[in-house]
């Protein structure tokens, strides 16, 4: 039993040690743009967007009313409820459309949606 425990907690303890350096790899470099995208309500601003990929993508819920982000496919982002003045941000880094919407307002393509095309990035371009 006393065996059992140690092996439960050298991983957590692994974990947490690691966190920081993880969370410093993971700052952004002055090369990172991000872009934000109001989310009212219910409505999300601007509601199409077309960005390099690499690019991180920041919504900030200032409505009154609870929102979330969720992809229209798959799984590869997504949020919890956002309340008021709440942020979630995703790097984009693969090109292609990614549709979102608010599950509270909205579903795939009609109400409260969105879209995100992400293109390929260009080296040394700031456009
Ligand atoms: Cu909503």
């Amino acid at each position: 039993m006393r065996r059992r425990l140690a092996v439960a907690v050298v991983p957590a303890a692994v974990v947490l040690l690691c966190a920081p350096i993880w969370a410093h790899a993971e700052q952004p470099t002055p090369d990172d743009a991000t872009v934000e995208v109001r989310i009212g309500d219910n409505f999300y601003k601007p509601k199409r967007m077309t960005i390099p990929a690499g690019t991180t993508v920041v919504w900030r819920n200032r409505g009154g009313n609870d929102h979330n982000v969720l992809p229209d496919r798959g799984k590869r982002f997504g949020s919890d409820e956002l309340e008021r003045d709440a942020t979630y941000s995703y790097r984009f880094d693969k090109p292609g459309r990614y549709g979102y919407y608010c599950s509270l307002h909205g579903a795939p393509g009609n109400g409260q949606f969105g879209t995100v095309k992400v293109v390929k990035a260009r080296r040394g371009s700031t456009t």
